[in-house]
């Protein structure tokens, strides 16, 4: 007997294929009616494979009264409701440290790119503005400039370490201070913006980290500071971010994540100032196969009666 998994968004081709090959699938995202769908369904599933963005509710939850584990891929549980899930015995896993270099080499392409108007430059050159302008004006390096990161997980070292190798000088925030690690401490993080020339956030979402950038850590990094966010829309209040970019009372910024993913601020798609990326800091073939792999792994392990590979908590 295959064991019952309900899937909730379509994954990738590679993902689709092992689940509906070791499983019965349920797919809840061809249900019309998703309550009606989980009550006909629920009592039988035993796993769920769900995405860091579509993550799995209390709802959810309780329809799958026989829910064993909840698959996610993405390492960003934000969208699971944790404490539910752990209230009610179930394993939560999702798939860390495949992405660090993918992410965290988005969070430098976006820090390089701000501080050198990749994208500004880029049009100026397409739009044949050089010939009759002349060089556009000089830009801001980073060698020797302290770079904050917010949130100083396995991805947030990652960028130090990536830092370093651009002679940065590295600072974090996190809520306590990790002595192991080489780098400045602060525990107060207006006061890491005003002594930084960007921060990078790569905390994770959740009520917890909501609107942690808020206008005074904007208005503390300044008109030549640069808010770089590969982490969730939701740690940024992104109305005052909108403010602050347009009344100059901060430089710069460069963005993967929005509040309200897939859509984005108008004002920002207007601003020279500003770089954005679609949510892709994970997104390359390997990274995202490998993501892919472990929500496959995970499942396969759990089902096989072993303990799950990369569980939460
Ligand atoms: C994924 C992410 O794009 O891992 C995460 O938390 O944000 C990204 O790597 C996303 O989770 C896929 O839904």
């Amino acid at each position: 007997m295959k064991p019952d998994v309900l899937i909730v968004g379509k994954m990738m081709p590679h993902v689709m294929e092992a689940l509906e090959a070791a499983y019965t699938t349920h797919k809840l995202y061809e249900a019309d009616d998703r309550t009606k769908f989980l009550n006909e369904v629920g009592e039988s599933i035993r796993g769920i494979a769900t995405s860091g963005h579509l993550g799995a509710d209390p709802a959810m939850m309780d329809a799958c009264a026989n829910l064993e584990i909840i698959s996610c891929y993405g390492v960003g549980v934000d969208a699971i409701n944790l404490p539910h899930a752990a209230s009610k015995g179930i394993i939560v896993t999702n798939t860390p440290d495949v992405l660090n270099d993918d992410v965290a080499n988005t969070a430098l392409m976006l820090l390089l790119a701000s501080t050198r108007n990749l994208v500004a430059y880029d049009k100026f050159v397409r739009a044949g503005r050089w010939p009759k302008e002349g060089d556009p004006p000089l830009t801001q390096a980073i060698a020797d400039e302290q770079i904050g990161i917010v949130g100083i997980g396995r991805i947030g070292q990652a960028i130090a370490q990536k830092l370093g190798v651009f002679h940065c000088n590295v600072a974090y925030h996190a809520r306590s201070e990790r002595t192991n690690l080489p780098y400045r401490y602060y525990g107060n993080i207006v006061d890491m913006a005003r002594d930084s020339l960007a921060l990078i956030v790569i905390t994770p979402g959740g009520a917890a980290t909501h609107h942690l950038i808020n206008r005074e850590v904007m208005d503390a990094l300044g008109p030549k500071g640069h808010l770089i966010n590969v982490s969730r829309g939701s740690v940024v209040d992104e109305d005052a971010l909108v403010a602050a970019l347009i009344e100059g009372r901060l430089g710069y910024a460069g963005l993967d994540v929005f509040a309200n993913e897939p859509q984005v601020p108008d004002a920002l798609l207007a601003m020279d100032n500003v770089v954005l990326q679609p949510h892709q800091g994970s997104g390359t073939v390997r990274t995202r196969r490998a993501m892919g792999d472990l929500v496959i792994d995970n499942l396969a392990a759990h089902f096989a009666g072993k303990p799950a590979l990369t569980p939460l908590g």
